[in-house]
């Protein structure tokens, strides 16, 4: 398993089914599991602290509201972590992109976009990492990249 994605609810999932399907077809063996920083703090704990040990590479962690779950994740990992906001009801996702995104010096989340675009662009900058050392999958990556810029049509229809 190379990546794990956790989010804090299963409403993210949503969301979050995003980057597992970018994961999907560029052939990244991922998994994804519900894990909340604030209703299960030993099953993240537990998560983020045995995910190098398993096998784990990149970590997406997507959460909505006071999004403490990527950051938190980041505390007790050496893994990279990419965090997804995802948008929330009374905020359209402005907390959660805040919550995420400011992180103390030292302690880094990489932070992607509000929504379904910052869970593919998870999944995609993780396809990138682990494509510095694996030839087979830049090869998928990059023919990826060549078959978006090939669809898109120069007159709109
Ligand atoms: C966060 O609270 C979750 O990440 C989710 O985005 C938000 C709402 O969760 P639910 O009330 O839908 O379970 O912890």
């Amino acid at each position: 398993m190379d990546v794990g994605i956790i989010m804090g609810s299963q409403s993210d999932w949503e969301t979050m089914q995003h980057a597992s399907a970018i994961l999907g077809e560029l052939g990244i063996a991922h998994e994804a599991k519900v894990v909340s920083a604030h209703r299960t703090p030993k099953r993240l704990y537990d998560y983020a602290t045995g995910a190098k040990a398993r096998g784990l590479k990149v970590i997406i962690a997507g959460a909505g509201g006071a999004a403490h779950l990527p950051g938190m994740a980041a505390s007790m990992t050496p893994l990279p972590v990419l965090g997804v906001p995802v948008e929330s009801k009374a905020l359209s996702g402005l907390d959660s992109l805040l919550s995420i995104a400011q992180m103390p010096g030292g302690v880094p989340v990489g932070t992607l976009a509000i929504g379904k675009a910052g869970a593919i662009n998870a999944g995609l900058l993780a396809a990138s990492i682990l494509a510095l050392s694996d030839e087979g999958l830049a090869a998928r990556l990059e023919a990826w990249r060549t078959a978006q810029t090939d669809s898109i049509a120069e007159s709109p229809e």
